[in-house]
């Protein structure tokens, strides 16, 4: 027999957690039974197939060291459920084809390897232990970058390269910061950092800054006619500056702690609408508006056409994403 149950992960990067798992007989496993049946496998270095599925005698998972295997699994456990839970509960969309349906995670992914990575023949996330196998690549909002890849395939359908590949990455930072703060959770708090927890850099720094792209030494902070040609995660730039400036807006901003200073393009002001306003608009635009080939032109388009139907035309919110997107040198 088989039963839902709420088992306690001693995470690497967002401390104690709740984890929806099954009880199957006298063990656990790693099935989140809430959440479509999310399950997490452990591959043990190994880079192919789907490994064993995390099971044990009991239901607590980690000890919030990489060195034991189950604390990364808890971390991208938690991860997938709160990816889950904020699609669900902020965008009423069930699962990333909306058909109530999990991906699962894979865990341990090869040796020493620094990424992770969506991939849409398995329908499955995939997580390396990053460098020494010490710095796990399971953090909130790389867990919801690369689940969010799998909505954003099932939706746009956003090619990954040239500019619609910077969208399509942009899409994962974005929902990547949204679901982090979404977690609310005091171990990892909410900012639009990407990868601050992972140590990627070696020197404590983000893989990316979405107030000011071009921080991390390669991301652009506007667009220009060339911007297609860049790797795909540094032409995602203009377009996180663009919800940092929608949501926040220019200039200087301290939230939980970390200050940011987003500049214009135009050196004009944008003022910010919020978060929760701006999630709404991308998400909307995302799976409304944008297809395989947007550009940063269309997706200026996709997402004023999407404020238009939320708050109107004449609305604050239309005239602010006006600004956001001219604060990027789009339109204007
Ligand atoms: N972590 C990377 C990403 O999600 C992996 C890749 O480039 N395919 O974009
Ligand atoms: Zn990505
Ligand atoms: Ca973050």
């Amino acid at each position: 027999w088989q039963a839902v149950q709420n088992g306690t992960g001693h995470t690497v990067y967002s401390g104690t957690v709740t984890l929806g798992t099954t009880q199957s007989g006298s063990s656990y496993n790693l099935t989140d039974g809430a959440r479509g049946g999310h399950k997490t496998y452990n591959l043990n270095r190994g880079t192919s197939g789907t490994g064993t599925l995390f099971s044990g005698s009991d239901d607590v998972w980690g000890d919030g060291t990489p060195s034991n295997l189950e604390s990364a699994a808890a971390d991208a456990h938690y991860g997938a459920a709160l990816t889950w839970d904020y699609y669900k509960n902020v965008h009423g969309r069930s699962g990333i084809r909306g058909d109530g349906a999990a991906a699962y995670s894979r865990v341990h992914y090869g040796n020493n390897y620094v990424n992770a990575f969506w991939s849409d023949g398995c329908f499955c996330m995939t997580y390396g232990d990053g460098s020494g196998n010490a710095n796990p690549l399971t953090s909130i909002d790389v867990a919801a970058h690369e689940m969010t890849h799998g909505l954003t395939s099932n939706t746009a359908g956003l090619n990954y390269s040239g500019e619609s590949g910077g969208l399509n990455e942009a899409t994962s930072d974005i929902f990547g910061a949204t679901v982090e703060f979404y977690a609310n959770n005091s171990s990892d708090v909410g900012d639009y950092l990407i990868g601050e927890e992972i140590d990627i850099n070696g020197d404590g720094t983000p893989l990316r800054y979405m107030d000011k792209p071009s921080k991390d030494g390669a991301s652009k902070d506007s667009w220009y006619s060339g911007i297609g040609s860049i790797d795909v995660h540094y032409s995602s730039g203009p377009a996180n500056h663009f919800f940092y400036l929608l949501s926040e807006g220019s200039g200087t901003k301290t939230i939980n702690g970390v200050t940011y200073d987003s500049p214009t393009s135009d050196g004009l002001p944008v003022t910010g609408i919020g978060r929760a306003k701006a999630e709404k608009i991308w998400f909307r635009a995302l799976t409304t508006k944008f297809t395989s080939t947007t550009n940063y032109a269309g997706a200026r388009t996709g997402t004023l056409a999407a404020t238009g139907e939320l708050y109107g035309t004449d609305s604050a919110e239309y005239k602010a994403v006006q600004d956001a997107w001219a604060g990027i040198n789009v339109g204007s």
